[in-house]
């Protein structure tokens, strides 16, 4: 087991992870930039070292500063937690040539999934099954006409280099077609230096619904159930839960053993997401994410198992703590995550929080870095807390939260806690039934 490890993260997950070492006895070291002096894991972390100014370019990001701090501190493992390095190739890649490890997969599986076109290609390669579209990058325009008419209209052209919903563009028909292929090419080429773009059936109105799996990185594979992460706006997930409303048992094995075996096959270790859309029944891959995400507290409360832990066993070689058959899923959970944001615009709502009360009580779960009087710095996500809330099924989860809502204090700042207010109220969400539009059409209702 490590005898330190170093916290290459901020805010509510760099607390998340500092828990999980602290109950394995594990000591814990966080890299910080000037702006997080006050962070709440600054101050609970067994030793903190100030890594650079605000921009995260030059704090959070920089690879140098972060392996400085390990040498100087002897950590032997980093955890990167989500966004920031958690899926930076190179940065696991020199971690292990300094003889540090890097609590996630290989820089090898990372660099896979981070090529859009690659990832789909392994993921069919593993028996998951795909949107429907091109075999690999599309350059001219009369074969992406030839792709279109096979699969049909509406289709999607997406960037290789992108995800998480950048660099996509629609044509309805093929009249749309070569204005979308050089946009979206021209578009990849400027923010990502990679000009290769794919094309899809567009899917008009899925589901997202994603696979926690886990590998150990000699050939076992399990997954925990799936997120049903359709709640979002801009590509930004608001709410989550599992298991997905829409999902029965069978549907949940039969993706999930797919997902395994998967993880298996490829010799993956760590945790990771396999993303899909799910629509009519049938599901389509489209990414995989090789980090820790963060709704994974919602897996958490229907598994019981705490999945920062088995990340660190499975980076020290201990391997998973648990076999397929010993993982059951019980009841129900929702995450709400709550943004220092206008709750209808989405304005970023930085500042000083007067008064922070989180609720209590059977079933809940509040993760976050932030306390009364705590000042919200400008530069970083305005997520401030995830509010978790488990029930004995769907119905016992919702009247759970409602309350839990209720008795939630965030004064001094603007958040999104009114809107989940709302939500809870509204039909649809009481009977699950949304897809990936909802929130922005609601949203645009003004209701
Ligand atoms: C799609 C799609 C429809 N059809 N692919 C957006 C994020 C990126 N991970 C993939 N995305 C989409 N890919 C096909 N073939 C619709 C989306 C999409 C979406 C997906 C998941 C969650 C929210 C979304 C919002 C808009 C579009």
């Amino acid at each position: 087991m490590f005898q330190k490890i170093l916290i290459a993260n901020r805010g509510e997950i760099a607390l998340r992870v500092l828990r999980a070492c602290k109950e394995l006895g594990i000591q814990t070291v966080v890299v910080h930039s000037t702006a997080d002096s006050d962070a709440m894991h600054v101050r609970l972390a067994d030793e903190s070292v100030c890594i650079g100014p605000p921009p995260s370019r030059e704090s959070y990001l920089n690879i140098h500063q972060i392996v400085a701090a390990c040498e100087i501190t002897g950590a032997d493992a980093v955890h990167p937690g989500y966004g920031f390095l958690s899926e930076n190739a190179k940065f696991a890649d020199i971690l292990a040539a300094h003889n540090i490890t890097f609590i996630g997969p290989s820089g090898d599986h990372i660099r896979i999934m981070g090529d859009k076109i690659e990832a789909k290609r392994t993921a069919k390669r593993l028996g998951i099954p795909v949107v429907p579209g091109s075999d690999g990058a599309i350059n001219e325009d009369k074969e992406a006409k030839r792709v279109a008419a096979e699969i049909g209209y509406p289709v999607i052209i997406k960037a290789s280099a992108g995800g998480g919903g950048r660099g996509m563009k629609v044509a309805h028909t093929e009249a749309d077609l070569e204005v979308a292929l050089q946009t979206a090419k021209s578009e990849a080429g400027a923010a990502f230096g990679d000009d290769a773009v794919y094309i899809e059936k567009y899917l008009q109105k899925p589901r997202h619904i994603e696979v926690q799996v886990f590998g150990d990185g000699a050939g076992r594979g399990v997954h925990f159930g799936e997120r049903d992460c359709s709640l979002q706006r801009r590509h930004q997930k608001v709410w989550e839960e599992a298991n997905s409303p829409a999902l029965n048992a069978e549907e949940r094995s039969r993706i999930g053993d797919i997902c395994a075996r998967a993880i298996a096959d490829l010799g993956y270790s760590g945790a990771g997401t396999i993303e899909f859309l799910y629509e009519n029944g049938e599901f389509y891959f489209i990414e995989m994410n090789t980090r820790l995400q963060v709704e994974h507290p919602v897996t958490e409360a229907i598994t019981g198992i705490d999945l920062v832990h088995e990340q660190i066993r499975v980076a020290s070689g201990g391997g998973l703590s648990v076999r397929q058959e010993d993982i059951k899923f019980n009841g129900h959970a929702i995450e709400c995550r709550i943004n220092a944001e206008d709750p209808r615009t989405f304005t970023p709502s930085p500042g000083t929080i007067t008064h922070f009360h989180t609720p209590g009580g059977l079933g809940i779960r509040v993760d976050s870095g932030v306390y009364s009087g705590y000042k919200i710095p400008p530069y970083y996500d305005s997520l401030i807390g995830k509010l978790i809330v488990h029930g004995r099924n769907r119905v016992e989860c919702m009247m759970r939260l409602r309350r839990a809502l209720d008795e939630f204090v965030v004064d001094g700042i603007k958040t999104t806690l009114p809107l989940f207010r709302d939500l809870v109220g509204n039909p649809d969400i009481a009977n699950g039934d949304y897809d990936i539009h909802w929130l922005e059409k609601y949203l645009a209702k003004g209701e």
